[in-house]
């Protein structure tokens, strides 16, 4: 089956094509069928931001589409990054927008995160379902790891052995993460093994 990743993100897309390939998908991102929009999130919630990001896609391509809307939400912080994660405080790198979460943090003790993933999948007739993973951690002292992408560097999850995820194996976050979880949910929903 054809699958469409309606992300412009290199590192999920990465991630999707590491879990889907194996299993026999033929997974595209937007960019690579020529579908170059940069839909403008407007939701409220990571599950209105999938919504229109996969109906974007599907309207201009009528095939299987998935879209993936997720992000850092920190307690000490009122949720924030949250659904601001890839535009944090306007900030232009990721490095900046990790700064500015240690920042925030500097003089607390409470550091409890969690990263969330809205899967939005369209199949080709257009009937869409939402599929969603949480993964709880806390927010490292300091950047740490070069794999994954995003908050990664500063993400240290519960079930890790105390590294961030990105000093750990991809292998370990595609097992594990926010994004596993709700790619779990969606496999079984498709009946993949
Ligand atoms: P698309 O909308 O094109 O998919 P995006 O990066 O703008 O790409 P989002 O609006 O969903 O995607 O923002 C997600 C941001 O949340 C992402 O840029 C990271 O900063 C952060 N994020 C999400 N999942 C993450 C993960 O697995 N590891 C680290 N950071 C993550």
């Amino acid at each position: 089956m054809e699958l469409i990743i309606a992300s412009n993100n290199q590192g999920k897309i990465k991630e999707y094509k590491d879990i889907f390939e194996p299993l026999g998908f033929s997974v595209f991102s937007q960019g690579e069928k020529g579908l170059h929009l940069e839909v403008e999130e407007t939701g409220a919630t990571f599950a209105e931001n999938a919504l229109l990001k996969a109906r974007a896609i599907y309207d201009a391509a009528r095939c299987c589409v998935i879209s993936d809307d997720s992000g850092l939400e920190v307690a000490a912080l009122g949720g924030e990054p949250g659904i601001y994660s890839a535009r944090y405080k306007g900030l232009p790198t990721e490095h900046d927008r990790r700064m500015a979460v240690l920042k925030g943090l500097r003089d607390q003790t409470d550091r409890r995160a969690r990263f969330v993933c809205c899967i939005c999948y369209i199949d080709e007739a257009g009937e869409s379902r939402l599929f969603q993973g949480e993964w709880h951690g806390v927010i490292a002292p300091a950047e740490a790891g070069e794999n994954g992408f995003g908050y990664d560097p500063i993400f240290i999850a519960d079930d890790a052995d105390g590294r961030t995820t990105a000093s750990l194996p991809l292998s370990f976050k595609e097992t594990h993460s926010h994004r596993a979880k709700a790619v779990a949910q969606l496999m079984a929903f498709l009946n993949a093994p």
